[in-house]
């Protein structure tokens, strides 16, 4: 969710750039860079323009780098050399022909599930929505009123992760309340894993998607961060915490055990055809992993797929035997990627965030 404007112009033979970097269109940071030094010093009155204008930009940074405390803790990691956009991976506009359904009326319907023809989805004003033959009805809400706003999604509710079983039953995560049951046709809700549930001693903070075994016997669900919740998930993939989980849900047994932890943003949860294996979308480290449930390698590991061309999301399966991926941001050779820009060079990172909380006065801060 995050792109990038390159603008360009000509200041009395000054050239300015601006690069515009703009986050879940909640903020904005604007870098100014004054090329062609050479050619500002020819005048006079402009180097002094120039020369002020770096030095007043030089001292607020170091005010802000020396007062402000950064919200995050980020490391240094790095990416592999991003993929270039050629074969499959080329550029096409399909996408731009797609159908808008329903516009403006589903905002941040994040997952789709579906029992025969009727659709299910959850909005960011934490309503869980019917969509029969066209038309939209909220059958649940899980949160507390208010609404709407991103602050409010803490009591409210933020349903991500939709999931229905062969058998007809609707399962729902939602980023701050936990995983649960509703009935597809009346609402009612059952809780299965409250939120405040600690499990092999560590705390939900980001719950985000699951899946269900065909007989319903099995939940699976990811728990993207312990430290920073859904509203700071850009935090969250800027400081590169490794702190998310997959685990289990026994239907019949009622207890949730941890499959995998430790992974970068645990997101996207998908099982295979042949429920023998889960594959776990790792965000923050643009990959996606794969876990054994069956078989010899059962309760084993490995990278399924990496160096995606984007920050995977969710997964599902496709028609034809593969997944579809949602990416959020590009990575690729041919342009900018910022998060590979970045992923080096934590103290840039932290100047950018001690920034961003400086201008915006807001209260960032990683669960305690
Ligand atoms: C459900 O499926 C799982 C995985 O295939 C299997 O281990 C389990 O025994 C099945 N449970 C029932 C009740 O059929
Ligand atoms: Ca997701």
């Amino acid at each position: 969710n995050s792109h990038e404007i390159l603008l360009s112009s000509e200041f009395q033979g000054c050239k300015v750039v601006r690069f515009i970097f703009e986050f879940q269109s909640k903020w904005s940071l604007q870098i100014v860079v004054i090329c062609g030094w050479h050619l500002c010093c020819r005048f006079k009155v402009v180097v002094g323009t120039c020369f002020t204008l770096f030095l007043a930009v030089a001292a607020l940074l170091a005010a802000v780098w020396i007062f402000v405390d950064s919200p995050i803790e980020p490391l240094s990691f790095r990416y592999p050399d991003c993929p270039s956009l050629v074969g499959p991976l080329n550029l096409n506009d399909k996408l731009q022909h797609a159908e808008h359904l329903f516009e403006g009326k589903l905002v941040g319907a994040e997952s789709i599930a579906t029992i025969g023809d009727i659709f299910y989805t959850g909005t960011a004003d934490g309503k869980i929505i019917k969509i029969d033959n066209g038309k939209l009805s909220t059958i649940a809400t899980l949160g507390t009123p208010p609404c709407g706003q991103p602050e409010h999604e803490p009591n409210c509710g933020r349903p991500l992760g939709l999931c229905a079983s062969a058998l007809g039953k609707l399962f729902v995560v939602d980023a701050y309340l936990g995983v649960f049951e509703v009935d597809p046709n009346t609402g009612e809700t059952a809780v299965l894993v409250p939120a405040t549930l600690m499990v092999e001693g560590q705390k939900f903070g980001f719950l985000n998607d699951l899946t269900i075994l065909d007989n319903g016997s099995k939940i699976y669900f990811t728990d993207s961060s312990s430290r920073w919740q859904r509203q700071h998930n850009c935090f969250l993939v800027m400081e590169g915490t490794c702190d998310g989980r997959l685990l289990e849900y026994d239907v019949n047994t009622k207890i949730t055990h941890v499959l995998l932890s430790g992974l970068c943003f645990a997101n996207g949860v998908e099982l295979s055809p042949a429920e023998d294996h889960i594959l776990v979308c790792e965000t923050t480290m643009a990959r996606i992993i794969r876990y054994y449930i069956k078989g010899k390698k059962k309760g084993q590991h490995e990278v399924f797929a990496e160096n995606l061309p984007g920050l995977p999301d969710n997964i599902s399966p496709s028609s034809f035997g593969g997944y579809w991926v949602g990416l959020a941001t590009v990575r690729s050779r041919e342009a900018f990627s910022i998060v590979d820009l970045l992923a080096p060079h934590p103290w840039l990172k932290k100047l950018m965030f001690k920034v961003h909380i400086q201008y915006t006065h807001s209260e960032h801060k990683a669960i305690p």
